[in-house]
């Protein structure tokens, strides 16, 4: 799966490797000035990997002020570090080329030792390993500040250009379960509702899959990141997906849960309408006026899930709910990467342009402390909401999720 730097493609909306971009304060009207340094073009790698954007494309086609050759980083270098005000953000480093051990370099604190280091080690690359990723984790030594928390409190919160392309993911992968929902039976199996979701996702313009699928039947929905999805579904079982396809680099995060042979047992029903009650109180509360916090939605739905499952006839003991039966946090923020923005302080209010997703979910294990109807039931109902002036807008409703619309879903046409 292609993987790229999120950061770096938030800054650039370039997104082919080994490239650094510069940021240098100046008075310009702008008020920067942006250089890319990139790969050259290389007819040996284009025969092999395919064309590369090179350094003439990186000024006409994504606007650079000037590009240069990756190459010549090394020679930007000690302007760069005399510098006062220097964030950086380091890539993963490779391993030398002639070494199997990770490279994990002991960095000094101050510049001119950081000079000495780069002058030191650099000949020690082979041409496959360019200079520049050494130079980026001097920058990011002890006195440049990290760049990563800044880029992401930016990101934290999404353009209208950016909600529009994370809508579109949400949309073909609501409709990705709704189609899921209709193809899904006993006897099919986990990796055939796995397939039917990534070939919808693919036929209407995703680019991949965001990530690999949770396809759950029965008591495999105990299992938070179950992914084996080898089973075979079975009459009574429901299943829980949590799948998502990525388009233009944003990725899309939905879970529902139904039953495979298109009814609700009443057992399933009623933890359902629990899950549902709680999940759709938590998306209200969304609210920018309220100034509530990830942190507080996640207490709310502690007692929300807690009160709900009093009422159909749980005894709960203290922890039992955060400990056995919903055991992970309520949301997390979503963009390019999954989990995006892990950064993000959880107590901090939510603002408007963030976009979280909220994701309570029952967890029953076969336990005797809980009511027997329950055991080994697991269900999840995770939504996409973006926090807005007018409210909480769910991004990912034209998946079913009301008790009705998901048995509708289930028994429609295929
Ligand atoms: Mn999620």
């Amino acid at each position: 799966m292609l993987k790229v730097a999120t950061d770096f493609f938030y800054l650039t909306g370039f997104d082919e490797p080994e490239a650094t971009l510069v940021l240098e304060s100046n008075s310009s009207s702008r008020g920067y000035k942006y250089t890319l340094f990139v790969p050259p073009k290389d007819t040996h790698e284009a025969l092999w990997a395919g064309e590369c954007t090179g350094v003439e494309g990186a000024v006409s086609i994504f606007g650079a002020d000037e590009a240069h050759s990756n190459t010549s980083l090394s020679s930007f270098l000690p302007s760069l570090l005399r510098s006062d005000h220097v964030y950086a953000s380091p890539p993963p480093l490779p391993s030398p080329s002639r070494s199997s051990q990770p490279f994990h370099p002991r960095l000094p604190r101050k510049r001119s030792s950081l000079l000495k280091l780069f002058n030191a080690t650099s000949d020690s690359f082979g041409d496959k390993d360019p200079p520049h990723l050494l130079i980026a984790a001097a920058l990011a030594g002890e006195k440049a500040q990290p760049l990563e928390k800044e880029v992401q409190r930016l990101r934290a919160v999404k353009s209208p250009n950016e909600l529009a392309r994370m809508q579109l993911a949400a949309d073909i992968s609501s409709e990705g379960h709704a189609k899921v929902m209709r193809f899904a039976e006993p006897e099919k199996s986990e990796a055939q509702l796995a397939a039917v979701f990534e070939y919808h996702c693919a036929m209407n313009g995703a680019d991949r899959p965001a990530y690999v699928p949770v396809v759950a039947s029965g008591a495999n929905a105990l299992v938070i990141h179950y992914t084996h999805n080898n089973c075979l579904i079975e009459h009574n079982d429901l299943i829980l997906i949590d799948a998502g396809c990525e388009h233009s680099h944003y990725a899309a995060d939905i879970t529902r849960t139904f039953p495979a042979n298109g009814k609700f047992t009443p057992a399933q029903r009623d933890l359902y309408e629990a899950v549902l009650n709680a999940q759709k109180e938590c998306v209200r509360r969304c609210r920018i006026e309220d100034g509530i916090s990830l942190n507080e939605l996640h207490r709310a739905s502690c007692s929300m899930l807690t009160e709900e499952l009093r009422q159909i006839g749980f005894r709960l003991s203290p922890g039992d709910l955060e400990r056995k039966l919903y055991p992970h946090f309520l949301s997390h923020h979503l963009g390019s990467d999954l989990h995006d923005c892990p950064s993000t302080d959880r107590s901090s209010p939510l603002v408007n342009g963030n976009v979280v997703t909220i994701e309570p979910g029952i967890y029953v294990p076969f336990d005797n402390s809980f009511p027997s109807a329950f055991h080994g039931i697991g269900i999840r109902i995770e939504d996409e909401v973006a926090i807005t002036p007018n409210g909480p807008l769910i991004l990912s409703s034209k998946a079913p999720k009301e008790i009705d619309d998901v048995e509708r879903a289930c028994q429609g046409e295929n």
